[in-house]
């Protein structure tokens, strides 16, 4: 089965989106998402002015073959725009796959090993009460698992407050939008909301935190501790992980489950958090870590750790990577918990999907292969528009982690 065309698609229906579709000789095509958020013509150029060509005349059944080519191929290994690029060729060869032979993508990875699919969505607001009425609408949407996020006294701004509810977008049109940060007044503040939000909602709701990489080490030691009373399902990115030895600190002194990875994108990123048990979840998603292929092998060697996946699915993940996420999480033994953020009206419309949501759990769907299309004509009426993710600044203008 001869790829004879792809072609990469960019739009913004509401944010940007990075879409690869490649075209068979039988006329079945399949679809990768390719989307980097704030980076998203360097992988669609990637694709294009790089991988497109070598696909034309390849076997689409060959996978395995694929990934190896590309990765080993290109000599310069690794790093988010190569991966994202594979991924989205992985992905679409996966839906070719799955709809040549007639099957839904989970059926082909194993089948289900689970009936559906636990998500957490984020609550936020601009303070703690505000973050108690995001949890309490939450709930009350069937969410079982819910992200708290809130605006710290004193800062004018925080990461992970919401645009209204149910919405989340921090890329800013133009320019980085700037915040301002504390890690002093967040370790004080933080354990207040979470103490907060089990008096209000009991011990039943998953309640997880994103820290966002603002800490170093011993504070996200202090920050686990102080965090545990309110036994969080997990807390996320506390410190960088590029230096993975620096978990060993952190683990050594909390008992909060810990996750990382929304921005490793290979084994060789995550290889020590895993093997040392420094974690407890890997938030690697389908888009940034090489596509299916390379999700599973890091799953894989997830499991003998006892560390299970709990991939990134924020709105900047389009509709055709929430669905393989979601194939993959039902399908794999080590799942934990799937990030799930609705996108919006116009995003759902420029892609179809057979998945679905319901009382805090969601399925892939039966439809063959990744079960998410894209209708082109809708796509072309929301031209690309540059867009940046924030930056971040200590009190005193240094600069820091976003
Ligand atoms: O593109 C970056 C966002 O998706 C990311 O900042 C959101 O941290 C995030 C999360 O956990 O969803
Ligand atoms: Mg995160």
């Amino acid at each position: 089965m001869k790829i004879v065309d792809a072609k990469v698609i960019v739009c913004c229906p509401g944010r940007n989106f990075v879409t690869l579709k490649v075209m068979t000789e039988d006329g079945v095509y399949g679809l990768g998402d390719a989307t980097l958020n704030g980076r998203e013509l360097a992988v669609a150029s990637y694709l294009s002015d790089h991988v497109v060509p070598l696909l034309i005349g390849r076997d689409a059944r060959r996978i395995e073959d694929t990934w190896q080519y590309l990765y080993k191929g290109a000599y310069w290994q690794r790093g988010p725009v190569t991966m994202s690029a594979i991924a989205a060729v992985d992905a679409a060869l996966w839906d070719i796959k799955g709809k040549s032979l007639n099957a839904p993508l989970y059926q082909l990875l194993g089948g289900a090993s689970r009936e559906t699919v636990l998500v957490y969505g984020h609550a936020s607001g601009v303070g703690i009460e505000e973050t108690v009425q995001a949890v309490a609408q939450y709930q009350k949407a069937g969410y079982k698992a819910i992200r708290a996020q809130s605006g710290i006294p004193g800062l004018p701004s925080t990461y992970g407050v919401g645009r209204g509810s149910f919405y989340y977008e921090p890329a800013e049109k133009n320019a980085p939008p700037q915040s301002r940060w504390s890690s002093e007044a967040y370790m004080n503040f933080i354990p207040t909301l979470f103490a907060r939000l089990r008096k209000e909602f009991g011990p039943e709701p998953h309640l997880l935190h994103d820290v966002h990489h603002r800490l170093t080490p011993i504070e996200a030691a202090r920050v686990g501790k102080s965090l545990e009373p309110y036994h969080l399902f997990w807390m996320e990115d506390p410190t960088p992980a590029e230096l993975q030895e620096s978990f060993r600190l952190i683990r050594r002194h909390t008992t909060t489950p810990l996750a990382v990875g929304e921005v490793c994108n290979s084994i060789f990123d995550c290889q020590t958090l895993i093997q040392e048990q420094l974690i407890d979840y890997i938030r690697t998603a389908v888009v940034h870590s090489g596509g299916i292929t390379h999700l599973r092998r890091i799953a894989n060697l997830a499991e003998i750790y006892q560390v299970r996946t709990g991939s990134h699915g924020a709105t900047d993940l389009s509709p055709v990577c929430m669905g393989a996420a979601l194939h993959f999480d039902l399908s794999v033994h080590n799942f934990g918990i799937q990030e799930y953020m609705k996108h919006t009206d116009e995003t759902n419309a420029v892609f179809p999907h057979a998945y679905q949501f319901e009382h805090g759990i969601m399925h892939p769907g039966e439809k063959p292969g990744i079960g998410v299309d894209i209708n082109e004509e809708l796509a072309a009426k929301y031209p690309y528009q540059r867009a940046y993710l924030p930056v971040n600044r200590r009190l005193d203008g240094t600069m820091h982690n976003w």
